[in-house]
């Protein structure tokens, strides 16, 4: 069992140093925000992860975990930081990353294994954080080991996904590689392959997500065709995925969450090869015009109406609304331009009276109305994010008969509400 130190407690570094921990090795972990670490050591866990609590519960109670205010010498130092990203210069800001890196410096002894796991752009390991950790006066690959090891865990499913899924790990150099190799060993339970060189590790993590964020792309495209020929788009993947080498994700307002939005520009960082990619990420980020569109056609306008917004997380049964697909359309709903509509607000723009539903969103600055009140007094009605609670929304039960309703994740039934009198357009 080896001594680890943990930087930065988050959805990623909390779970692994409470998985190292009871795995039986001797973890620190360490956090730049004394809220954070407060709040651990007073045992409670800061994030709503599944199963978490309990799982870092075991880990301080058995005292393998230990909440630290400074970074400690360990043999093994995971770097778990988050990379914020600039929207306007779509670049990573890997500021974290250097800190994290300096703040190991004075720890760092010969023999040591330091592992980055926060997504980065290709290079960031050998070309960032390999010159901070050599202020040590110590050599990377000859006197400490040096590797990127990717997480790729789903929020939601964080705990299991650590063990079950397969692992890459890079290293400077072989001698890295399979230090980090051991260390992974003693939790993950299914295949770790490798590869001698970090920049491919931090590589083959962001073409992941990027395939996923152009797959959707693709869906979305098919979905706006298929509304053209009238004809149902969710069939027709449902359909075309019956052959053995199609495997086509599902359409919806757009791809949200931290890092399908983000990754793919992470990838064309350090190179100016992005085309297909940029493409795809505008395909997704267009799906709140296209709804608007639709809602324009079905309403005649949406200046002067009032729009329900079901579903302001980025994803079914998460309460986590970062880059919200809902949220954007909310906010492009009020923000339409003045000289598309003769219905103009006080603020100059389009007068669009946005409400917002999320059971499982928690926001004190967001104002989240009640179901009943969004849908009884909405003259259009999106359905945003597959959470559970929509598929069984019952339309007989709905005040008003009139509103379009623009299902952008294909959950209710469309027949049902038809013939109680919506206008329903699935996306
Ligand atoms: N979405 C669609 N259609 C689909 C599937 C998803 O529109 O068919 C949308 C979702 O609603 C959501 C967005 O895409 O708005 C992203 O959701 P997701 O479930 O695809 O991904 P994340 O961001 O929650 O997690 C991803 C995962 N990556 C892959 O599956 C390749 C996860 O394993 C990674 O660890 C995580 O990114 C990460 O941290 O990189």
């Amino acid at each position: 069992m080896s001594s680890v130190c943990v930087h930065g407690l988050g959805y990623i570094g909390l779970p692994t140093a409470a998985m190292l921990a009871n795995y039986d090795h001797e973890v620190y972990g360490y956090d730049t925000s004394e809220e954070v670490t407060e709040q651990l050591r007073g045992g409670e866990v800061h994030l709503d992860e599944p199963g978490l609590r309990a799982f870092v519960t075991q880990a301080l109670e058995s005292g393998q975990l230990e909440i630290v205010e400074e970074v400690v010498e360990a043999k093994y130092h995971i770097i778990c930081v988050p990379t914020p990203f600039d929207d306007e210069k779509k670049k990573a800001d890997l500021n974290y990353i250097e800190q994290a890196g300096e703040a190991i410096v004075p720890n760092l002894v010969a023999g040591d294994t330091v592992i980055l796991e926060s997504t980065v752009p290709p290079g960031t390991t050998v070309n960032v954080l390999q010159p901070v950790l050599e202020e040590s006066g110590l050599t990377a690959g000859d006197d400490f080991a040096l590797v990127h090891c990717p997480e790729t865990v789903l929020p939601g499913n964080i705990i299991t996904e650590l063990r079950q899924n397969n692992r890459i790990i890079g290293g400077v150099n072989g001698v890295s590689t399979q230090a980090a190799v051991r260390l992974y060993d003693s939790f993950v339970e299914a295949d770790i392959r490798t590869t001698q060189d970090a920049t491919t590790a931090e590589f083959v993590k962001l073409i992941q997500n990027t395939f996923r964020d152009t797959n959707i792309a693709l869906a979305n495209e098919v979905a706006k065709l298929a509304h053209d020929y009238d004809i149902d788009s969710r069939e027709a993947i449902d359909l075309a995925n019956e052959h053995p080498r199609v495997d086509l994700l599902q359409p919806g307002p757009g791809v949200g969450g931290h890092c399908l939005p983000i990754d793919p520009w992470f990838l064309g960082q350090n190179s100016d090869e992005l085309e297909l990619i940029e493409i795809a990420r505008q395909v997704n980020d267009g799906m709140s015009q296209y709804i608007i569109e639709i809602l324009n056609e079905r309403l005649g306008t949406v200046a002067g109406k009032k729009i329900a917004i079901l579903g302001v997380a980025y994803k079914g049964n998460v309460g986590d609304t970062r880059k919200s697909p809902g949220l954007k359309l909310a906010r492009e709903l009020q923000s339409i331009p003045r000289e598309e509509s003769e219905a103009v607000a006080v603020d100059g723009g389009v007068d669009v009276e946005v409400m917002l539903h999320d059971p499982h969103v928690i926001d004190q600055t967001l104002q989240l109305e009640s179901l009943d009140d969004v849908l009884n007094e909405a003259d259009g009605i999106v359905i945003a994010t597959d959470h559970d609670e929509y598929e069984t929304l019952d339309p007989t039960q709905i005040e008003t008969d009139e509103a379009v309703v623009v299902d952008a994740r294909a959950m209710i039934d469309d027949t049902q509400w038809q013939r109680a009198g919506f206008d329903v357009v699935t996306i």
